[in-house]
């Protein structure tokens, strides 16, 4: 009797354990979704771009330890004293103020410790802002109340609306709250200069993969950049509270190898530069009449 439920047991737990494998088979296969949230997940997406990959290493491998030894330190300081100097362990207590020694560490080592953050810290900071060579490829991110629109200045104009899939148009591999009609598509492994500004009022222009996070405001043009290698598709959000529909303003960045990215642009300026561009020269007929 005992044998059989164990065996049923253990037959049970088989069955869960191939039906985990069969889901994550599935959810690996499904499309090439590189750059997007996993369920119940606890560390930072998948570096996509050189400066994602530098700041994952400085939060895992370098402040994490860092804050790790401090908090160890001050939590065995904290067990010391409650044992060594509570009531009953010392009734009467030492009347000992100021210790010269003790001050000039606790003051030099925090600034020591603070320096050595800052290095690398600002190092990093510096090359997500300094493009470092001529960007091969300009694209401008405007942010709406609530979507984000698209513009390739260097490719006829190119400039298109970028909104999110209803619930009833997520086909297969189409995620709710990221997927959207019209993706940012851009070449891999190519320098993007990403422009950002606001139509409206402050957004913020988010991908987590590629460690960018730049201010959409109105009147005013801020920049960005990233290089990603790797084809697939990369999932941000806007990341400023912008209003009522600020969740539902999600980004899309499909990343193409070089072939399959200039198909996108033969077809992208026949469908998107045309209208646009004859709508400036009816804006430029208007002005000169
Ligand atoms: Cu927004």
């Amino acid at each position: 009797m005992k044998m059989k439920i164990n065996h049923s047991i253990t037959t049970k737990v088989m069955y869960v354990f191939v039906a985990f494998l069969a889901f994550f088979q599935d959810s690996a296969q499904a499309v090439e979704n590189l750059g997007v949230p996993q369920d119940y997940q606890m560390t930072y997406q998948n570096a996509a771009t050189p400066n994602m990959a530098d700041i994952t290493w400085f939060h895992d491998s370098f402040l994490f330890p860092i804050i790790l030894g401090i908090t160890l330190f001050v939590t065995a300081l904290l067990i010391y004293v409650m044992i060594k100097f509570n009531a009953k362990a010392n009734p009467k207590p030492s009347r000992t103020s100021h210790n010269s020694l003790i001050e000039v560490l606790w003051t030099v080592i925090p600034v020591i410790i603070l320096i050595a953050i800052a290095v690398p810290s600002f190092r990093i900071l510096y090359t997500q802002q300094e493009i470092p060579v001529d960007a091969d490829l300009t694209v401008k991110a405007t942010a709406y109340q609530w979507y984000w629109a698209y513009e390739y200045p260097d490719n006829n104009g190119i400039y298109f609306d970028s909104l999110p899939l209803e619930e009833d148009e997520l086909t297969e591999g189409k995620l709710r709250l990221l997927s959207v009609d019209n993706p940012l598509v851009v070449p891999s492994g190519a320098v993007v200069r990403v422009q950002v500004t606001s139509g409206d009022v402050i957004h913020n222009w988010a991908v987590p993969s590629f460690g960018v996070k730049t201010d959409a405001i109105p009147g005013r043009l801020n920049e960005t950049w990233f290089k990603v290698d790797e084809p697939g598709i990369y999932y941000g959000m806007c990341s400023e509270l912008c209003g009522v529909r600020h969740a539902y303003m999600p980004i899309e960045v499909h990343v193409l190898d070089e072939a399959e990215y200039v198909a996108w642009l033969n077809k992208a300026e026949q469908e998107f530069a045309q209208v646009e561009v004859e709508n400036e020269n009816m804006q430029i007929v208007e002005l000169i009449n």
